[in-house]
């Protein structure tokens, strides 16, 4: 190659690069069930709602199914599987282009459907404020088409523990760990994010740890946690773009016990019941509203399926999750 066709095929490739990462592209943000994946520049806004369903069920021992009647054999209550929608109103502000501050507040609706021994059921149900979310993304490397930044999280512990509803045991019983709203500690979510724009196509990954800080006020203290995700998005618009992302993650079991639960009943109550893994796989679509009165808007949909799990069990897996997001920057 001559020097004046390599020199012509770096502008080329350089003013391409910048065009697409200059022009609002629907893939410049990840898949919408990925969180903390984008930075702003210096005084942006932007303003979120978020709705995320996930339905688990059946129970499970490593990778394999139980029915009712195996978690029978050793508690006289089998949980069969649990629906959980969480709503999410979320605010980013960065103070300069390398921090972007962010909020996040929550509220989420938990049922669980049960059958006991004799083949009576019962349904609990729960509702409220989830933990809040308060944390800054820190731009490390930033160039045309590559990005860095570090996930620096906390979450506060404004989601309820003493969460009740009617049971077999009484008509207000206390409800297990899986049922409650929040963790009831200070959880820090340490991460780091990779992103990529290329011509028309974008890539990324992400890890993510939860590091429970305390014991919380019944003597417990959830498992951390490790969520590790990867994912290609391409446009197949120049505002619409399509994305399949897999994601794992892994938690551990919990420590201490609320004392006020009885671990023989249900395994739910079971701290030593509570760590394992999942894979799943995502499918998702990205829209970018480009003009009008609706300019710097988005909406985000993404579906997830479990396809590996290793659970210690009885527990419930996960089955799967939708989310769908509406986003506004200003
Ligand atoms: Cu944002």
């Amino acid at each position: 190659m001559s020097k004046i066709s390599a020199l012509s095929f770096l502008l080329t490739l350089a003013l391409g690069l910048t065009t697409s990462v200059a022009s609002g592209r629907p893939d410049s943000h990840a898949p919408i069930g990925v969180m903390g994946d984008h930075t702003h520049l210096r005084g942006e806004w932007m303003a979120s709602y978020r709705y995320m369903t996930m339905s688990m069920g059946p129970n499970y021992s490593g990778s394999s199914s139980l029915t009712p009647s195996d978690v029978h054999a050793g508690f006289p209550v089998s949980p069969i599987g649990m629906d959980m929608g969480m709503q999410m109103v979320g605010l980013m502000y960065a103070p300069s282009d390398q921090v972007t501050l962010m909020g996040m507040l929550n509220h989420t609706e938990i049922s669980m459907d049960h059958i006991v021994r004799n083949g009576r059921t019962f349904t609990t149900r729960t509702s409220g404020i989830g933990d809040t979310g308060l944390g800054a993304l820190w731009s490390i490397q930033k160039t045309d088409s590559h990005q860095v930044h570090l996930n620096l999280g906390i979450t506060l512990p404004t989601g309820d523990l003493d969460v009740r509803d009617a049971t077999p045991m009484g008509p207000n019983s206390l409800l297990p760990y899986a049922m409650r709203l929040g963790s009831g500690t200070y959880d820090l979510k340490p991460g780091i994010t990779w992103t990529f724009l290329g011509e028309g196509w974008s890539a990324g990954a992400q890890g993510i740890a939860t590091v429970r800080l305390n014991d919380n006020k019944y003597n417990y203290t959830l498992g951390d946690r490790v969520d590790l995700t990867a994912w290609v998005s391409y446009s197949i618009h120049p505002s619409v773009s399509i994305s399949a992302r897999v994601s794992y993650a892994d938690w551990q079991n919990i420590d201490g016990a609320d004392t006020r639960l009885n671990p023989m009943m249900v395994p739910t109550a079971r701290t030593d019941l509570r760590s394992g893994s999942e894979t799943t796989a995502h499918l998702g679509l990205n829209w970018e509203i480009p003009t009008g009165t609706f300019e710097g808007h988005r909406l985000a949909v993404e579906y997830g399926s479990v396809i590996e799990r290793s659970l210690t069990g009885p527990q419930l897996g996960t089955d799967d999750v939708i989310t769908m997001v509406w986003q506004w920057a200003f």
